[in-house]
């Protein structure tokens, strides 16, 4: 790698700046001053950067230290070999700068410390030396960073990768899909201020200079009852605060809607519509532009924020009953349809039917506003050869395992898809790690672990799943119930381990469950669901007079989300979990094609607050999500791993024979150096292509002496320089 020589004008001092690392040489006239700095400092160094490092690896106490003693320094990321761990630091670090990205470019894993940028360096050359597909996986319970995270990574891509030839504007496209679909997709839980309520999968397509040439992005299962209803301190999706807030004087006038939520039925349930740490008017600002970025002419801006108020409207329409109890829409000057829709229909059925409505209008427009983001993010050079090229780098960005203390159909499938997720993680890490060690000839150790495939197959699996005899009940319009389903699961998964309800439990347990409900033991800590509403929400039926109108409404955006053909289609249609469950079969897929790259995000506390560790919740989580076992399966008797040509750059200064320059094969170079170093041979094995080290002591010794080389090298230089004069 070239050296970049800088000239300074006083013509005293040469420095010699290496492009990405943060040494430098400087020579001056009055002798020289070689600042050969460590890209790592005495703080980098608190604690292990990297668990496998840790002499006490089968500890969770000693594992648990190092993450705390590393968060009090406010160092938040840390490695189990090539997994990056995280934890949520609740503020602003300013360690995402530019000058940030430059740091982490073009360097090894090791030589700085861990960070974000690393793994998104690490990821950007793998595919372009390789030019392999890549994903990165962030995963995490609700509140532990996955967005933030896949933020920053899109920006690194963004700022730090070339630009394209041809359409340099999907680079503003891929960052400003963000605040749209977070406006219309994430809204403030009991979890986190800007929970998503959807699951993202997003790929960035690279051409052959690796320059980001498109985007495309694949969402899941939005949680629509949201729109109507909300959990005591939480909201409605953000959008709705947004417009109200920020939107013009002439906006609202036009779309009938008054500045204040607690005018707004479907806003006011959760009673919390103002938010400290969020700022609508401002957020509302971002949006804006940002559709305007992602193609969206002024028109089709209109045709959305008038669905957005027009679901505002919906919420406050009321019914009051006729002398033969069928609804009226009482409400002035809403929508005429209603009337006409739904007077058939008693008080509660009209409700149901107007929610229904509102669900299936937001969710169908979500769906259409990631359909119109993906033509803005379609790579525009879909013909030319370098198309034909591409690598794609996919980041999962999904909803975070949640447990509340009432936990519905949404959550049962929130926290199936974590389930997937993390039957994904142990399959590739523990298969990759036995693969390596097979690839390179060394005797592999099994470790045991939990395996959570028993509760992906308690959930999916065909007839005898929860999700099978869910839709069987849904099967059965007019006789089953909510609870006929309760009964059925009672009937046909009694025996389960991890699936307990009030009947099935001990005398114990019984207290803690009602008769509604049912317990899952999932892999991140039980969860009780209440049954009422699963058949309703897995039918997600809408009245076939509400689709009719919906398909002539004169919204062209309406017009695209209600199709006619669903009228004539007289095949019933997937229901909600089913299909939900073969999007995930399709995804997992998608990341098993790919190179896997691992980001495990940590919640630090239930409060949202910097600086608080609350130790039992982060030993929660480093139990779940199976760390020790991941660090266990990384040691498997070997601490450290590296291929010879690295191993043998860095260290080849400690040898006579290998210094400056080793001509034969760096197999034998590390096998001289190594030597020379006094290893014995119980302290490493050669594999096919990397030296494996035993334990983490040998290869402080050998870091140790490289900095007293590093030191002795410079005092010589200066000595050196001294005598010129
Ligand atoms: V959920 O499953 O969508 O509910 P996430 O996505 O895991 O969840 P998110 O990234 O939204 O959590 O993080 C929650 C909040 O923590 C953010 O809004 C930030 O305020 C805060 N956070 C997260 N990561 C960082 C960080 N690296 N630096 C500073 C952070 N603050
Ligand atoms: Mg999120």
């Amino acid at each position: 790698m070239a050296l970049q020589v800088e000239l300074i004008p006083t013509g005293e001092i040469i420095r010699v700046v290496h492009p990405h690392r943060p040494c430098k040489l400087a020579l001056g006239s009055d002798g020289v001053r070689v600042t050969m700095e460590s890209a790592l400092t005495a703080r980098d160094r608190v604690g292990v950067q990297d668990f496998v490092l840790l002499e006490n690896f089968t500890s969770e106490a000693a594992f648990i230290e190092n993450l705390r003693r590393r968060f009090r320094e406010n160092l938040i990321y840390t490695y189990i070999g090539p997994v990056l761990v995280s934890v949520n630091p609740y503020r602003d670090l300013q360690i995402y700068s530019r000058q940030h990205m430059e740091r982490y470019r073009g360097v090894s894993f090791y030589e700085v410390p861990p960070h974000l940028f690393a793994v998104a360096d690490t990821v950007y050359r793998a595919l372009r030396t390789e030019r392999r597909d890549q994903a990165v996986m962030i995963s995490g319970e609700s509140g532990a960073g996955k967005t933030e995270a896949t933020k920053r990574l899109l920006q690194f891509y963004a700022e730090t990768c070339p630009a394209p030839e041809r359409g340099g504007a999907v680079r503003d496209r891929l960052l400003q899909s963000n605040p749209v679909l977070e406006a219309f997709g994430n809204a403030k839980t009991l979890r986190n201020d800007n929970s998503s309520r959807f699951g993202k999968y997003m790929d960035v397509q690279f051409d052959f200079k690796g320059a980001p040439v498109g985007g495309h992005i694949l969402s899941y299962l939005l949680e629509k009852s949201r729109v109507v209803h909300q959990n005591h301190g939480e909201r409605n999706f953000h959008i709705f605060y947004q417009l109200l807030e920020g939107g013009e004087e002439e906006t609202l006038r036009r779309l009938g809607l008054e500045r204040n939520p607690q005018s707004y039925l479907y806003l006011v349930k959760g009673q919390c519509a103002k938010v400290s740490s969020i700022n609508d008017k401002s957020d509302w600002k971002v949006v804006r532009k940002a559709l305007t970025v992602i193609d969206f002419t002024e028109d089709e801006v209109e045709d959305l924020l008038s669905i957005v108020a027009s679901v505002l409207h919906l919420g406050n329409t009321h019914f009051a009953a006729d002398e033969e109890s069928n609804a009226q829409v009482t409400t002035e000057n809403q929508l005429k349809y209603l009337t006409r829709l739904l007077s058939p229909l008693n008080l509660e059925q009209a409700a149901y039917a107007r929610d229904a409505l509102a669900k299936a209008v937001y969710s169908r427009t979500f769906t259409w506003l990631v359909a119109k983001i993906n033509r803005s993010l379609a790579s525009k050079d879909a013909e030319s050869p370098s198309w034909r090229s591409t690598t794609v780098l996919g980041l999962l960005d999904i909803y975070g395992f949640e447990v509340f203390q009432h936990n519905s159909f949404e959550q049962f499938c929130i926290n199936y898809c974590n389930e997937k997720l993390q039957q994904l993680f142990i399959e590739l890490t523990l298969k990759s790690e036995q693969e390596e060690y097979e690839a390179e000839g060394i005797a592999w150790e099994p470790v045991q672990y939990f395996n959570n495939k028993i509760i992906c197959d308690l959930v999916e699996e065909k007839f005898k799943g929860i999700i099978s005899i869910l839709d069987e009940e849904c099967l059965r319009p007019g006789e089953a119930t909510d609870l006929t389903f309760l009964e059925k699961l009672e009937d046909t998964i009694k025996q389960h381990p991890h699936f307990l309800t009030h009947k099935l439990a001990d005398q114990r347990t019984r207290k803690s469950l009602d008769r509604g409900e049912f317990r899952l033991l999932h892999y991140a800590g039980e969860v009780t669901y209440n049954v009422t509403g699963f058949l309703d929400k897995n039918n997600d039926l809408l009245f076939r007079n509400l689709k009719e109108t919906m398909c002539s409404s004169e919204n062209p955006i309406l017009g695209q989300c209600f199709d006619r053909s669903e009228l004539s289609d007289k095949k019933r249609p997937e229901t909600v979990a089913t299909q939900f469950k073969m999007s995930l079969l399709e995804l997992v897929e998608i990341l098993k094609s790919k190179e896997p790259a691992y980001v495990r995000c940590i919640k630090p506390n239930d409060s949202k607050q910097p600086g608080r560790f609350d130790e039992v919740l982060i030993r929660h989580q480093v139990k779940y999500l199976g760390l020790m076992e991941n660090l266990r399966v990384r040691r498997a008797g070997f601490a450290y791993r590296r291929k010879y040509e690295a191993f043998l750059q860095r260290y080849k200064s400690l040898c006579p024979e290998t210094w400056p320059t080793w001509t034969g094969r760096p197999q034998d170079g590390v096998t001289v150096l190594v030597r020379h170093l006094g290893y014995k041979p119980e302290e490493y094995k050669m594999g096919r292509t990397k030296i494996f080290i035993r334990f983490p002591k040998t290869l402080f010794a050998t870091e140790d002496a490289l900095e007293i080389r590093r030191q002795s090298l410079a005092t010589k230089i200066q000595a050196t320089w001294r005598g010129f004069h």
